[in-house]
């Protein structure tokens, strides 16, 4: 007989390992286990949604018929790895092979491959993750000779292999990319629709009592728990989406709103992630709702460009660059993360903003990380592990290959600029542009050197003299230097002294 492992993020029924598997003779293993809840101090809404979604798959392969061994959390089980429970099975029911569809974190995929079949003694058969449009090995191929990755050219070359959005060689609408009608504020009109609601099971509750007195030093909370735990939940989130809020998706995709969390977003990530939902079915419903009208061509291409092109491209360069990658740090960044990225109280209304959604809902949406979050702790200098850690612990779709070359790539720039030709560096004006938060904020977006001005503003400008060497000639950044050459002298240096105080006391902002 054979073993296969199902790990916490392939919850889907048609994963390759299952494939490679007999119904009738072979054993599936599901374990929930302290080794990966605790690697990382994953907020307690991650660990509960993983939990649920884990346990119904389990029930439903039950269903099907499949011989199911599950492991449920139990602190005083003296398994708490997967190789511990995947160890105890083995000694009970004296499998030939262990088959698993290949991890998503290079962590866990080393342990597998260099280690498994040494420890347990069988032969460890390791399938490729078909629920990717690019394979591992077709990135490279794409990749290689080339001097610059950039996400643009990797996603028309996906567009053309799919025929997404094709009108034979050309794109439908003759545009790639149509981000330029993709930058609206958001003024109240339409009115925001309420994600839907889910109803949890008494196993669901089972769940949440578990995390509560287990993982009670996590970050955030359980009580506005929304996630789909299910694939018929995530099936009903994407379709709410489609119909409610892909419409305007495109026109609000960098918009912020006071006390909005979810904005026009999908909020499928965590499905998508967890296996509930597959990236090929998520972009076929965008494309129907263009075909049938139900929602425009820049909202459905800005859409499927998430999904067909950053998706993608972030899992191929992670495992084109892995393990060296997680080491860069280009800026040579050496604060430590302020202690209210982990506590929330800050004066700064939209970092306030940003971690508020955080801690209630394991989400923020894309602009807040990048714009806000992630802007800070590229102009306040923080460390990128520090960085990467913290987005890898509070959100509830955070996996090592999809945060961390959006952290330490899109928005710490610690790779060089290989994900991203030019830092995402913003002042306050880009939020207050963006956003209603200023209105509502401590501090004065409009002044740089006062003693209540917003703190971007100087770090901006502190971020840059410092970093002038590198980004002098990047032909993108031209015009910024020469707005910076053309300020008095003393104003360059009341910025500089200014920048300077708060990062000495950045922990009181
Ligand atoms: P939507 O805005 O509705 O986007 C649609 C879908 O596109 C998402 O569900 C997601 O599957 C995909 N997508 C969008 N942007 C990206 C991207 N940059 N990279 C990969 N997929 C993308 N996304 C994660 O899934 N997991 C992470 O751990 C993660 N960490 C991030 C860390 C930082 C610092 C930044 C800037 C971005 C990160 N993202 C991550 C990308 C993005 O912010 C989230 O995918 C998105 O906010 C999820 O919400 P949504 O489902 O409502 O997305
Ligand atoms: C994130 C996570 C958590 C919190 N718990 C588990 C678990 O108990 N069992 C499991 O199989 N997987 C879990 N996961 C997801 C894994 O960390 C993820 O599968 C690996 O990091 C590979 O991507
Ligand atoms: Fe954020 Fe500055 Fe605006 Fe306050 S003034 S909300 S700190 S950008």
């Amino acid at each position: 007989m054979k073993l296969a492992l199902i790990l916490g993020d392939q919850l889907s029924t048609s994963l390759s390992c299952l494939r490679a598997l007999d119904k009738t003779t072979d054993l599936i293993v599901l374990a929930e286990v302290s080794a990966e809840a605790r690697y990382v101090k994953h907020h307690k809404q991650k660990i509960a949604l993983i939990f649920c979604a884990m346990r119904h798959l389990a029930r439903s392969l039950q269903n099907e018929g499949w011989q199911v061994h599950y492991h449920k959390f139990d602190a005083a089980n003296s398994a708490q790895s997967l190789l511990d429970v995947v160890t105890a099975v083995s000694r009970q029911h004296r499998p030939i092979e262990l088959v698993i569809t290949e991890c998503g974190e290079y962590r866990l995929h080393h342990e597998i491959t260099s280690s498994w079949h040494d420890k347990l003694g069988i032969a460890v058969t390791v399938l490729p993750d078909d629920r990717f449009f690019c394979s591992k090995a077709h990135f490279a191929e794409w990749a290689s000779g080339r001097k610059q990755f950039r996400m643009e050219y990797f996603y028309r070359e996906m567009r053309r292999e799919t025929g997404i959005l094709m009108e034979g060689k050309n794109p439908t609408g003759d545009e790639w990319n149509f981000d330029s009608s993709n930058r609206r504020v958001y003024r109240g009109d339409p009115p925001l629709p309420a994600p839907p609601v889910y109803s949890y099971t008494d196993a669901d509750n089972e769940v949440f009592d578990l995390v509560s007195e287990h993982f009670a030093d996590h970050p955030g909370d359980l009580s506005r728990f929304c996630w789909p735990v299910t694939r018929a939940q995530a099936q009903t989130a994407l379709n709410d989406f489609v119909h409610n809020r892909l419409p305007w998706f495109g026109d609000f995709q960098d918009a912020m709103t006071q006390g909005e969390p979810f904005m026009f977003h999908s909020l499928l990530s965590t499905s998508i992630n967890c296996g509930l939902l597959s990236p090929r079915e998520v972009c076929d419903a965008a494309l129907e709702a263009y075909y049938t009208d139900i929602a425009p061509l820049n909202a459905v291409e800005g859409f499927i460009r998430q999904i067909l092109g950053w998706r993608e491209y972030v899992r191929g360069i992670y495992w084109l660059m892995m393990p060296a990658y997680a080491d860069h740090n280009a800026l040579g960044n050496k604060r430590k993360l302020p202690g209210f990225y982990w506590t929330g109280k800050t004066d700064m209304n939209c970092m306030r903003e940003a971690f508020t959604n955080t801690f209630d809902h394991a989400y923020a949406h894309h602009i807040q990380r990048l714009m806000i979050t992630g802007n800070f702790a590229l102009l306040a200098g923080v460390k990128p592990d520090d960085i990467c850690e913290w987005y890898l612990a509070v959100y509830a779709d955070a996996y090592d290959w999809v945060e961390l070359p959006n952290t330490l790539g899109m928005v710490m720039h610690a790779d060089d600029g290989l994900l991203g030709s030019k830092p995402y560096a913003a002042s306050g004006n880009y939020i207050n542009k963006m956003s209603d938060y200023c209105k509502h904020c401590h501090y004065s977006v409009k002044t740089s050197t006062e003693h209540d001005s917003c703190p971007f503003n100087s770090l901006y400008w502190h971020f840059m003299t410092r970093h002038r060497d590198k980004f002098i000639r990047n032909p993108r950044m031209t015009m910024i230097y020469r707005s910076y050459d053309k300020m008095a002298d003393s104003k360059k240096q009341a910025l500089t002294q200014h920048a300077t105080q708060l990062l000495d006391k950045l922990e009181t902002l």
